[in-house]
């Protein structure tokens, strides 16, 4: 049964960046459930997927550093661990991962057209097609059975896990290995980082849930791998129940009693992550408030997804956050969807003329901090809502 926990208000897209301000933007109410049988989070409204991924999807994984950095290490150890003939990415977006094999060991799906051109000119074979049964058939005709399948922020944006699960296993080589690595729901609850959930993130995964999804479809997981990434993500390994050959990491039940133990089974641990919430709601507007009295200047550096529903949870406007400056060619010049605020392209010394930054891409603090260190101490301060709003010492 879902039981309802948190209502984040009326939500537009939160990749649809405009050129010109329209105050009448589609909005979606964005309403967070948990399901008490299946242990999985989820928001009520799924919008089409042809409406969020299509041919202007403006995220791109190479955009940082980290992920870059992230995607090299992860494409190292496939190698040595797995050696896959053939590699399959779910979602590849710009080839940020595929990019590390050899053209002929790697296929990437891509539904976003402006993004699969990016590694098909690059001479990756890439699909631009939704991942679904269909194209699992019209990928086993011609490629045969695949070894590994990896996908990594993608399959809790798309909402028929059913279809998701089953295409997969139907490609999977009966050896083959499945790695997903998405953000954590733990990680997401412990440091209130409520702007995980937006229109794309149909799903937030927790070891908990994966295992209990897998089990519908004879898979299971076969070690995880905390990571960073995003706030905190994890990585899952999954194989074929019937594959003995490998086996199972004591790193699996760890995480699996952590989040047990943490409180994921229970709708308590949602309605308390609910009313912190709210709380971190009022006291981020309390010191943007303030530093609007102070006449200080407040920028918002990313113009993230996760940013879109905190500025529009808040009601936050471009009295409080003048604008936002990011790196993303497609992102830079259009507004922050559903609130007039302009997005400015990143230039080097674009801080020196700003009091306060906060920080759309708070994920990426350690980069941003340290890209910005000679800033840090002089005039501009940061400010973060995770876990708490503050502003950085
Ligand atoms: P970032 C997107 O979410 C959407 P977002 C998607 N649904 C998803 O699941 C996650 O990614 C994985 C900019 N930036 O990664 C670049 C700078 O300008 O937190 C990006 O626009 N300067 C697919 O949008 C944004 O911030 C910098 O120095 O929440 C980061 O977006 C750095 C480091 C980043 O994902």
């Amino acid at each position: 049964m879902n039981k309802f926990f948190l209502n984040l208000g009326n939500q537009p897209l939160a990749n649809n960046f405009l050129t010109k301000f329209n105050i009448n933007q589609v909005k979606y109410n964005l309403k967070l459930y948990f399901n008490t049988k299946t242990k999985l989070v989820s928001i009520s409204k799924r919008v089409p997927s042809n409406q969020m991924f299509n041919n202007k999807y403006p995220y791109r994984s190479s955009m940082s550093h980290t992920m870059r950095k992230s995607f090299k290490k992860l494409a190292l150890k496939i190698k040595k661990k797995f050696n896959p003939n053939l590699l399959l990415e779910i979602g590849s977006n710009d080839g940020v991962l595929i990019q590390n094999f050899k053209k002929k060991n790697v296929i990437g799906i891509e539904p976003c057209k402006n993004l699969a051109i990016i590694t098909k000119k690059k001479g990756f074979d890439t699909y631009d097609k939704y991942w679904d049964f269909q194209l699992a058939k019209i990928l086993k005709e011609k490629h045969g059975e695949v070894d590994l399948i990896y996908a990594a922020n993608t399959l809790t944006h798309i909402s028929n896990l059913n279809e998701v699960f089953k295409s997969i296993t139907y490609l999977l080589s009966k050896k083959g290995v499945l790695i997903i690595e998405d953000p954590s729901l733990m990680e997401c609850i412990k440091k209130n980082s409520y702007d995980q959930f937006y229109n794309e993130h149909i799903y937030l995964f927790s070891a908990i849930s994966v295992s209990y999804l897998l089990k519908k479809f004879n898979l299971e997981i076969f070690d995880i791998e905390n990571l960073d990434t995003h706030g905190g993500s994890l990585r899952y390994y999954i194989k074929m129940k019937e594959n003995n050959k490998i086996k199972i990491s004591k790193r699996v039940n760890k995480q699996i009693n952590k989040e047990y133990l943490f409180g994921l089974s229970k709708f308590s641990t949602y309605n308390k992550f609910s009313k912190n919430v709210i709380k971190s709601k009022k006291e981020l507007l309390k010191i943007l408030e303030k530093l609007k009295k102070d006449k200080k200047t407040v920028i918002g550096y990313g113009a993230t997804a996760k940013a879109v529903t905190i500025i529009n949870y808040c009601n936050i406007n471009s009295d409080l956050i003048s604008f936002f400056v990011d790196v993303t060619p497609e992102k830079i010049n259009r507004y922050m969807p559903g609130k007039e605020i302009k997005i400015i392209e990143y230039k080097k010394n674009i801080l020196e003329n700003f009091n306060y930054a906060f920080l759309g891409a708070w994920n990426f603090k350690k980069e941003i901090l340290n890209k910005e260190k000679k800033y840090l101490n002089r005039n501009i301060k940061f400010l973060t809502h995770v876990p708490f709003p503050h502003i950085l010492k």
